[in-house]
């Protein structure tokens, strides 16, 4: 028989990329054991070591890296740990690509299911759990034929209830963060179950702890068949992220595995408008238009819609993540962003405002408007961004112009704005983001990239964004 474990680990994200190269700590080491097990598969028993560097430990590490876009390294760095850490569902990620199911077609029998709410959180009122726990099954219903009926008695194919620690299943919560949840597949008796750890703080829309609609909708996807998807959008990835339940959207990753399962929903009314589902965006679609391009500390972040790729030096396959993963406190489909050498931060611009971060924490004063660096106030929106490593200087392009700020002395440097074609030759169209990368400048105007030497104003290469942000689809 198979029983699936969908515990959540959920605990403090850590600063990631901001990390200074920390020692891992034996507790760490004991931590990524467990994980591993827990997640990746990694048995006891997996004998002793046959090759150096293959070790089972090794490979169940490389499997992680590679399933969450980690730069594959086999060994438990900075950003491999603070991702074990991050609050995620507790079922086994099994997936190498985007939705997946839980094999043998394992589903139910019928679309008419039943469930029940045993107990209740004092986090919230009973009104509040029953219309979360109603929410999230509809997610799943207004996309199939499966229809939910709720019964208060006797039991349900669905059974729900909170419950902390050994709470009647062979997989005990955690405690506080790590795990939030689990669910079981389909299949008679615990089958389509959903337990909530207790021990977390559930809410009803507020970002103050973790959203029960939220983590209820994700643990109904296994209650009905799915298991993880890797697509960091999609509902089913393992690791919980704040979105706002009132316009909550099922991701098309997640509509696509469930209707793998049971097909569409047969009673759509063709007139009704049905909000279009999120789709995240795909590096390997060259005619995509980034928003923003900015370094940091040597990498590279690539932002599109609500998400940014990182870029690793000597990683093939960028890491693409949620902004909001990242920095809870940020905006999404931003306008530009650059790396201040002088706030040691990432700067993000949205319409008049702009938001700098320090690790994942928001700089204080921040967001402000974009006047405090002397654009006029005709300026709506700031197109591209780009640090000058040599002069300190940071160039803003708005239209057909741009302007020079100088970081040093926080002041709009005399003389600008001018046209952007003065300086960049060849650039025909209006620019669309711009960042430095090994004393190259590079300015992108579409889906194309123009690498320019910014002293000598040279024109090297026109190339596409694919340059960087490689596709990694085989
Ligand atoms: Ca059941
Ligand atoms: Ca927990
Ligand atoms: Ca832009
Ligand atoms: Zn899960
Ligand atoms: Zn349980």
């Amino acid at each position: 028989m198979t029983t699936f474990n969908l515990s959540i680990l959920l605990s403090l994200a850590v600063a990631v990329y901001c990390m200074p190269v920390s020692k891992v700590t034996e507790q760490d080491e004991k931590f990524a054991e467990s994980y591993l097990k827990k997640f990746f598969n990694l048995t006891e028993e997996s004998g002793p070591t046959v090759r150096r560097g293959f070790s089972p430990v090794v490979k169940n590490l490389r499997e992680m890296q590679r399933y969450y876009g980690l730069q594959i390294t086999g060994t438990l760095d900075a950003d491999t740990i603070a991702m074990m850490k991050k609050p995620r569902c507790g079922v086994p990620d099994v997936s190498v690509a985007h939705f997946s199911t839980f094999g043998n077609n394992l589903k139910w029998q019928t679309n008419s299911l039943t469930y029940r709410i045993e107990n209740y959180t004092p986090d919230m009122s009973v009104a509040e759990v029953d219309d979360s726990i109603q929410k999230a099954l509809q997610v799943w219903a207004k996309v199939t034929p499966l229809r939910f009926t709720r019964i208060y008695s006797g039991t349900a194919d669905i059974m729900i209830s909170f419950g902390s620690r050994y709470h009647g299943d062979a997989y005990p919560f955690d405690g506080p963060d790590g795990t939030l949840a689990h669910a079981f597949a389909p299949s008679p008796g615990i089958g389509g179950d959903a337990h909530f750890d207790e021990d977390e703080t559930f809410t009803f829309r507020s970002n103050a702890g973790y959203v029960l609609f939220l983590v209820a909708a994700h643990e109904f996807g296994h209650s009905l068949g799915l298991s993880h998807s890797n697509d960091p959008g999609a509902l089913m990835y393992p690791v919980y992220s704040y979105q706002n339940p009132d316009t909550f959207v099922l991701p098309r990753d997640d509509v696509n595995g469930i209707q793998s399962l049971y097909g569409p929903n047969p009673s759509v009314d063709p007139l009704e408008p049905v909000p279009t589902a999120p789709t995240t965006p795909d590096a390997c679609d060259s005619t995509m238009v980034l928003d923003a391009v900015a370094s940091l500390r040597g990498e590279m972040l690539f932002f599109k819609d609500s998400f940014f790729w990182r870029s690793y030096p000597q990683s093939r396959t960028p890491q693409q993540t949620l902004i909001t993963n990242f920095w809870p406190d940020a905006p999404v489909d931003i306008d530009a962003a650059y790396e201040s050498r002088q706030l040691d931060s990432v700067l993000l611009f949205k319409d008049r405002r702009v938001w700098a971060f320090s690790g994942y924490d928001l700089v204080s004063g921040y967001p402000k408007s974009i006047s405090s660096f002397g654009l006029p106030e005709t300026v709506n929106k700031v197109d591209a961004a780009l640090y000058d490593m040599d002069t300190g200087k940071t160039l803003f392009f708005v239209g057909s112009n741009y302007y020079s700020y100088d970081e040093a002395k926080k002041a709009m440097d005399q003389g600008f704005p001018k046209r952007v074609d003065e300086t960049f030759s060849g650039l025909t169209s209006k620019v669309t983001a711009a960042f430095q990368y090994r004393t190259y400048t590079y300015i992108y105007s579409g889906p194309y990239m123009f690498e320019y030497s910014l002293r000598s104003g040279r024109l090297f290469r026109v190339l596409r964004n694919s340059y960087f942000l490689q596709c990694s689809r085989v």
